[in-house]
């Protein structure tokens, strides 16, 4: 019987049948239960033996800002920055986890910036102060972020065991790792974080002489 079902398992890959994965939903909300928006919900493997899928992602720099807000990558991906504005920005990062500069410049720089090392990098404009966006570099495949309603949805997760992170740019603490089991079935949690609210900074009017 058992081999039966390990040989029907193994003739539906070759077939590219149905594989059977898993999938996390997340329902974030602040101690005081406020939905999070942004939060970032990584499904961290084990033993770190997962295929990088090395993709691509881009932040824009639209109206003087940076979008989006947050972006989550695995170790290794790229990341282009276009500027769509009708001006120059110029792209910072002062983060250990990935250092960088794209000095004044307009429209699309010719290169990405390859993100090859896990961790947190906020990024700036040195000529409009209030623009920021922050990167979250992670070693699994498996991540998302919430929406406005605090809900993130990760599919095609193998079953197995995992440590759940979860991180806002806005966290006053990381709430610490824990383990959970993804099976055959969705797996779904609330989960509470404690975040600082944003604060606007200020945007001034665009003028002729000056941006
Ligand atoms: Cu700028």
């Amino acid at each position: 019987m058992i081999r039966s079902q390990a040989v029907s398992l193994a003739a539906l890959l070759l077939l590219g049948g149905p594989v059977y994965a898993g999938s996390f939903e997340a329902y974030v909300a602040t101690t005081a239960g406020k939905p999070v928006e942004d939060s970032v919900v990584v499904v961290e493997p084990v033993v770190k033996a997962v295929a990088r899928h090395h993709s691509t992602a881009t932040i824009e720099q639209r109206d003087r800002e940076l979008v989006p807000y947050v972006t989550i990558v695995q170790t290794g991906a790229a990341i282009d920055f276009p500027n769509r504005d009708p001006f120059k920005h110029h792209l910072y990062s002062f983060s250990p986890a990935k250092r960088f500069e794209i000095k004044l410049y307009a429209g699309k720089p010719a290169q990405p910036v390859v993100f090859d090392k896990p961790g947190e990098v906020a990024l700036g404009c040195n000529i409009h102060d209030w623009m920021e966006a922050y990167v979250l570099v992670v070693d699994s495949p498996y991540f998302a972020k919430t929406d406005g309603n605090g809900r993130a949805f990760i599919t095609n997760i193998p079953p197995g065991h995992y440590r759940l992170r979860l991180w806002h740019p806005r966290q006053n603490s990381e709430p610490p790792l824990r383990e959970i089991e993804i099976g055959a079935a969705p797996t779904q949690l609330n989960l509470a974080m404690d975040i600082a609210p944003r604060i606007a900074k200020q945007k001034p009017p665009v003028e002729a002489d000056h941006y």
